[in-house]
């Protein structure tokens, strides 16, 4: 009897790439669910080939199901994951609403599988620029021990769903035919020739939202919760891809090399570091890719033992929807009572 499957969210940025990646990696189910705002509900979404009637998110909705990927505000997530767990299903939540909630397993599963077990009905999906950084980060934990983290962040205008990419395609357009496409009003600044390092809301010490669940998350996934972790995020002119500039301080020495190598070997990581040659991780080639691409690693001369990085993903699908379908994986592998 295979599993009874939702996908919450299913007409957004992120649950459209679910839906894809539940395709590409033939996530098994024996029914599948699409639910949505009601401003999308009775919509027909088109799934191998089968249309599929929208429903409303609703507390109601969630009969039945046994797994639900769910990428949908956290408003939204904190009213309906707690009813729909309630009601028998494992919710893998995209949003921030339980990411930093102790009962609930925060997971990124090349780095720390074990949580999911321990889940109580919903399982965090983490912020999609603290995913492919962790990816990197834990196989030069385990050889170096990491003392402190200090990360820039490129990050694309699709991080902001649909509308982000949406109006920095408007600015593009705007640009490339001034007198045939109205300027786009920016609700802050304009994202094109520019790079936004307040594209969040400020929050406490004036770090961004952004840049705070980075150092939260982090920690807690590594489980190293006074680990030194400081982050500068900004938005960048791009449309699909995170990039990440890292610097890494260790307890014991760390090489080039000898990181080179733990990180070809790491599950997930593609290590791609010959600058000479030009073959470097790069936002556009990341792009439809379910790894996290490193490179330009070298040694940090300024400590003891430190190391720079620069680190790549595709935000949409590792950093959101791939990472959410192999949390689901392991659900399916673990006992049916867990799953
Ligand atoms: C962003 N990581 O890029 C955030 C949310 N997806 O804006």
């Amino acid at each position: 009897m295979g599993i009874s499957l939702g996908i919450m969210g299913a007409t957004g940025a992120v649950g459209e790439v679910m839906r894809q990646i539940v395709d590409e990696r033939n996530l098994p189910y024996d029914t599948i669910t699409f639910l949505a705002s009601e401003r999308s509900a009775g919509t027909t979404l088109k799934f191998r080939n089968e249309n599929h009637v929208v429903k409303a998110i609703g507390p109601d909705a969630f009969k039945g199901l046994d797994i639900i990927l769910s990428s949908t505000p956290s408003s939204i997530s904190r009213e309906f994951s707690p009813i729909a767990a309630k009601a028998g299903a494992v919710v893998v939540d995209n949003s921030s609403a339980f990411r930093m909630d102790p009962e609930v397993p925060l997971v990124v599963p090349e780095v720390n599988p074990e949580a999911i077990a321990k889940h109580k009905g919903i399982i965090a999906n983490p912020n999609c620029s603290t995913i492919q950084m962790v990816v990197a980060l834990k196989p030069l934990h385990d050889l170096g021990g990491l003392k402190r983290v200090v990360v820039s962040t490129y990050q694309a205008s699709s991080g902001k769903g649909g509308k982000g990419l949406e109006d920095f395609e408007r600015q593009l357009a705007h640009a490339c035919h001034p007198d045939g496409v109205p300027e786009p009003t920016a609700h802050k600044h304009q994202l094109l020739d520019n790079c936004l390092p307040d594209d969040w809301t400020i929050g406490d010490e004036g770090y961004s939202e952004e840049e705070w669940k980075m150092v939260n998350e982090t920690r807690k996934i590594l489980g190293e919760e006074s680990l030194g972790v400081t982050v500068t995020c900004v938005r960048v002119p791009v449309r699909c891809g995170h990039s990440e500039s890292i610097n890494l301080e260790f307890e014991r020495p760390v090489s080039p090399e000898a990181a080179r190598e733990a990180l070809a070997a790491a599950p997930g990581v593609i290590v791609l570091d010959d600058p000479v040659a030009g073959n470097v991780p790069l936002a556009k080639a990341s792009v439809g890719r379910d790894e996290v691409f490193v490179g330009r690693i070298r040694r940090d001369p300024t400590v003891p033992y430190g190391l720079n990085l620069w680190v790549v993903a595709d935000n949409l699908r590792k950093g959101a929807a791939t990472n959410a379908v192999q949390i689901a994986e392991h659900l399916l592998k673990l006992s049916p009572a867990s799953a």
